[in-house]
């Protein structure tokens, strides 16, 4: 095992230099575990906990190592333990806001593909991959839509032309991890070959997705041995149960690195930029830079590219909703991000508020 068979590149080389010259060697985090981690390294895995002076340097705990993090470290002398005295910049970071929180969860870092697991079952769900490319593209990391489970569906050709319609310019791929290498449709493709142009030496992907959806399934595939307990017992065991309980870093035979994390029931947004959700949504946003007026609200204006769409149904009412949903918590996080923001924010609505008083002073008297 080399450093580039663990994703490291030249920039990373370049961060690396003042901590080479401290007598720090690189390490990438496997796994997350409460207080420690497991890393790997050229020289094989160790375990590790962050120094009380990173710690305690740290105000941000967003900043701390996640699963796909380099860290600089010190090895123990004879032991394979080791302390991480540094965090490396990362290139991509998956975040959401940690479940029933207020605080950056990094799911993954220095991810170069999300591959957006779902099943082609009970999960299906358009509104759910809209949020996930949205959050996908903010990462950094480029999406993919890995549509599983084909063989549980009557036309999965049809249903990826359906996924494609809603995610212009993200790449679908239909597989069926389960029942891979068995004589199949010729519209499913084998795994490997499927996901082929992303499986590169020493590129990073994360298999994101609802519980069950198949991505331990699809990773053994990937390592070509089954090597993740996957949900087998799923039924017995009771619905919500995920199967995988921590996120983890593996090496295939590809070269590619990949990480499987449990299933995330919701994903709320922590920092999505504007921007990514026009792209996310990028035919409403065609639609609204033929808007009259350039900053048409969309609510009733005259000219409105947008209202006419929805009225002549060539802009599907549920896909228009969730964009406005996505649209509202994207200005939420961004308010909360930028406190200036916030504060100019509340200071519109206690002028809107002070001028409904006036008014209604004028029209009532008071
Ligand atoms: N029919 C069918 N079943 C599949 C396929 N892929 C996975 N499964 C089954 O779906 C169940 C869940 O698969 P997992 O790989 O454990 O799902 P997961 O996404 O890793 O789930 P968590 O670890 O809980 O997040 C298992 O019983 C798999 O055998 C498929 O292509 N077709
Ligand atoms: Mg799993
Ligand atoms: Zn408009």
């Amino acid at each position: 095992m080399t450093l580039f068979s663990l994703g490291w590149n030249s920039l990373l080389a370049d961060a690396f230099v003042s901590h080479a010259a401290a007598g720090l060697v690189p390490a990438r985090v496997s796994v997350q575990h409460k207080h420690a981690y497991e890393l790997l390294a050229p020289d094989g895995p160790m375990e590790a906990a962050c120094t009380g002076r990173l710690l305690h340097s740290t105000v941000d705990r967003s900043a701390l190592p996640a699963v796909g993090d380099w860290v600089a470290v010190r090895r123990r002398p004879g032991e394979t333990r080791a302390d991480i005295h540094a965090v490396l910049p990362r290139r991509t970071r998956f975040s959401r806001r940690a479940a029933g929180e207020d605080f950056e969860q990094v799911v993954a870092a220095n991810v170069d593909t999300v591959l957006v697991v779902t099943a082609l079952d009970r999960d299906y769900n358009l509104r759910r991959l809209e949020r996930y490319l949205a959050v996908s593209r903010a990462s950094g990391a480029a999406p993919v839509i890995v549509l599983n489970k084909a063989d549980l569906h009557p036309d999965p050709a049809a249903a990826g032309a359906e996924v494609a319609a809603i995610a212009p310019g993200t790449p679908v791929v239909i597989v069926s991890a389960a029942v891979d290498g068995a004589p199949e449709p010729a519209t499913i493709c084998p795994v490997a070959s499927a996901l082929a142009p992303w499986l590169v030496p020493g590129a990073t992907l994360a298999l994101l997705g609802s519980s069950g959806v198949g991505k331990s399934t699809l990773i053994n595939r990937l390592l070509g041995e089954d090597r993740q307990r996957t949900g087998g017992l799923s039924g017995t065991m009771g619905k919500g149960r995920h199967t995988t309980t921590r996120r983890e870093l593996l090496l295939t035979p590809s070269g590619a690195i990949v990480i499987d994390t449990p299933g995330m029931r919701e994903l709320q947004i922590w920092d999505v930029a504007e921007e990514d959700v026009d792209q996310t949504f990028a035919d409403i946003a065609a639609l609204a830079a033929r808007c009259r007026f350039g900053d048409c609200a969309h609510r009733g204006e005259p000219g409105c590219a947008v209202q006419a769409a929805r009225e002549d149904g060539t802009l599907a009412e549920s896909r228009w909703q969730s964009y406005q949903k996505l649209q509202r918590e994207q200005a939420y996080a961004a308010r909360r991000a930028d406190p200036e923001l916030e504060r100019a924010n509340q200071a519109k609505w206690k002028k809107l508020h002070r001028q409904l008083r006036a008014r209604n002073r004028v029209k009532y008297g008071d």
